[in-house]
């Protein structure tokens, strides 16, 4: 018999069609999003589950669940999953690592350049009717050539992003847990390792990539943004909840930093609406890796994750190597 699985979220056909290879594949291709109550019903006597960030899998739920083995997340964050309790229940967890790197770093510069040339606000505007002639001073924005890009997270995101700052003859400094190699900072456009206060301080544009945790929550808050030029801008595509947003609201509208670019929000979807009333802010939904090729590739490496470890193999992306028993 084969093991059952959950693909929590639709996904591409051919991921669904590869899985039922292997597994008894239960899918949802109609996209629910499934209460705490319904994905515990969901994964009742399931061995495995293909989830995305929207699935939380906390203690309480894997308590319920004897019968799972593995988790492969189709995401490089995995602050939806309780690791310890995977852990502590046996259950191997996996997640999407470096096939969506260059795909999010590309997104990290769509997302600084749109905000800091406010290239939605004056689609807006024009798209309102409102351009009857053109004004020496119209939507003026911050240069990126020539600026100092402030990095914080410098994992492997980070450093493509500060890859591709080369072209721009910027400067990069970056803050993160630890510091590169040499090497590793000579390939990221020489970026000079600083404090976060230093960073916040210096940078003309600063980028979030740092992974969610209860100690990154908020690395961002009112005391922060005061700290940042008032021509700065934000961008933010790692986690909502890294940016306090009640507080980046009130600085966006007392324009204490310049601009923003949120890829990702506390509480998304349901973000705070307050935010549709300021033009200084670009928003998108949690797009950073949504590129064709870099979509399929996150659900096939899920895919090759859950396939190994129902398959008594080390799975090549496993998070906690001390569950695997061979
Ligand atoms: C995912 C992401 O698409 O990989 C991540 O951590 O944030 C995105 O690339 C999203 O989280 C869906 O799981």
């Amino acid at each position: 018999m084969k093991p059952a699985i959950l693909i929590a979220r639709a996904i591409f056909p051919e991921i669904i069609e590869r899985l039922s290879g292997y597994f008894d594949v239960e899918s949802n291709q109609e996209d629910i999003i499934f209460t705490a109550p319904e994905l515990l019903a969901k994964l009742k006597g399931k061995q495995g589950v293909l989830c995305t960030a929207s699935a939380r899998l906390n203690a309480e739920l894997l308590a319920q669940l004897p019968a799972l083995k593995m988790v492969a997340n189709m995401a490089v964050g995995y602050d939806n999953l309780d690791l310890p309790a995977c852990t502590a229940r046996g259950v191997m967890a996996s997640n999407t690592p470096d096939v969506l790197n260059e795909t999010t770093a590309d997104f990290a510069w769509a997302l600084l350049m749109a905000t800091a040339r406010r290239v939605t606000e004056s689609e807006h505007w024009l798209r309102a009717g409102k351009w009857n002639k053109w004004s020496y001073d119209a939507f003026l924005g911050a240069d990126i050539h020539g600026a100092t890009l402030g990095i914080i997270g410098m994992g492997r995101i980070g450093q493509a992003v500060a890859r591709r700052s080369m072209g721009f003859d910027m400067r990069v400094v970056y803050h993160n847990r630890s510091r590169l190699t040499d090497q590793q900072e000579s390939y990221a456009n020489n970026a000079v390792y600083v404090s976060k206060e230093e960073l916040l301080k210096t940078a003309d544009h600063v980028i979030l990539v740092l992974p969610y945790s209860t100690e990154t929550h908020h690395t961002i808050g009112a005391a922060e943004l005061l700290m940042m030029k008032p021509s700065a801008t934000l961008v933010n595509l790692a986690r909502g909840g890294i940016v306090d947003d009640v507080a980046l609201i009130a600085a966006l509208r007392q324009q204490k930093i310049a601009a923003a670019g949120l890829d990702v929000f506390e509480n998304e979807p349901k973000f705070h609406p307050d935010f549709l009333t300021l033009k200084n802010v670009v928003l998108t939904p949690h797009i950073a890796s949504a590129s064709e090729a870099t979509r399929r590739a996150m659900a096939n490496c899920a895919a090759d994750n859950l396939i190994a470890g129902l398959s008594h193999q080390r799975p090549p992306n496993l998070l906690n190597p001390a569950v695997f028993v061979n």
